[in-house]
């Protein structure tokens, strides 16, 4: 085919091809989700609706895109785990950021009234991505421990400040004072003794985030089927096997996790 004179400008492009045997992580975070949370009254200090739309945006994103091994969410953020041997878009960094990126924040607003109802979308929600590449399964896992442990950390802090000023009408600024300083122990002690609250039993989803895996279920569906010597169609039920996006709310910093799901790692992957 012929060129034209223009075609060099193509030279100017970068490079960004992902390391080969690397994990690909994008990792995306909602943009001053402070204000937009706020404007658009979220439960504090968890908002099940906000919550579960993040869920099925990154459903929808590994659904979408290819080879999205794992995926990890809590709070404004989500991280995507791509395979490690994934030959999409040649492994160009910016393909699998644009694409995480704009899946996501367009499902973000396509499934907003399915969780929002009558809670109007009052602006257009922006996020941001990063890509960063893992060496190891171990680097891979210590990074997912990360955010999980961030969440711990985040949500525990958040659930007694939120108690101080709801229930104890302390100002922000009190409440920030009376947890300054204070150990994970302390607060779990506040809470039990001034609120009765057993911090292990606010829900999994809270305190651990939720995590994508794929998996397969059985699926019993009704088709319909037409017998060559019979004149009408007849029903029967067949069992289809199908691979799903499901979620799981439970610990990933431990063994047991990797134990039970160890295709997520496999070689192959
Ligand atoms: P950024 O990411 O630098 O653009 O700024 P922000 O404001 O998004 O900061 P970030 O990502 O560090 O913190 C997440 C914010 O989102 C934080 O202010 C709390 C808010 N947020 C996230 N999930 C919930 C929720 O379920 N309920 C409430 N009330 N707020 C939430
Ligand atoms: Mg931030
Ligand atoms: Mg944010
Ligand atoms: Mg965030
Ligand atoms: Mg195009």
């Amino acid at each position: 085919m012929a060129k034209s004179k223009f075609e060099y400008v193509r030279d100017f492009e970068a490079d960004d091809t992902c390391l080969p045997d690397c994990w690909i992580v994008v990792r995306l975070d909602g943009r001053n989700f402070h204000r937009f949370s706020e404007q658009h009254e979220f439960k504090k200090p968890n908002d099940d609706r906000a919550l579960q739309l993040m869920t099925r945006c990154a459903q929808t994103v590994m659904q979408e895109l290819e080879d999205i091994a794992i995926a990890y969410g809590q709070s404004d953020e989500y991280s995507f785990v791509f395979k490690k041997k994934t030959r999409w878009f040649k492994r160009r960094a910016s393909k699998f950021m644009t694409h995480v990126v704009s899946q996501f924040a367009s499902s973000y607003v396509f499934y907003w009234k399915d969780y929002f109802k009558d809670q109007q979308l009052l602006y257009p929600p922006g996020f941001d991505g990063r890509i960063v590449l893992y060496p190891s399964n171990q680097n891979l896992k210590d990074y997912l421990s990360w955010r999980q442990a961030d969440c711990h950390i985040n949500n525990l802090y958040n659930t007694v400040f939120w108690m101080l000023v709801q229930r104890s009408g302390l100002t922000p600024v009190e409440a920030q004072d009376r947890l300054r300083g204070t150990l994970a122990g302390d607060k779990n002690e506040i809470l039990f003794s001034e609120f009765n609250i057993n911090y292990n039993n606010e829900p999994l989803m809270y305190r651990k985030g939720t995590v994508l895996i794929w998996q397969k279920v059985n699926e019993i569906i009704t088709k319909k089927i037409k017998l060559p010597k019979e004149a009408e169609e007849k029903e029967v039920e067949v069992t289809r096997t199908k691979t799903k996006v499901v979620p799981l709310h439970c610990d990933i910093i431990g063994d047991q996790f990797w134990e039970e799901y160890p295709e997520i790692l496999a070689e192959d992957s």
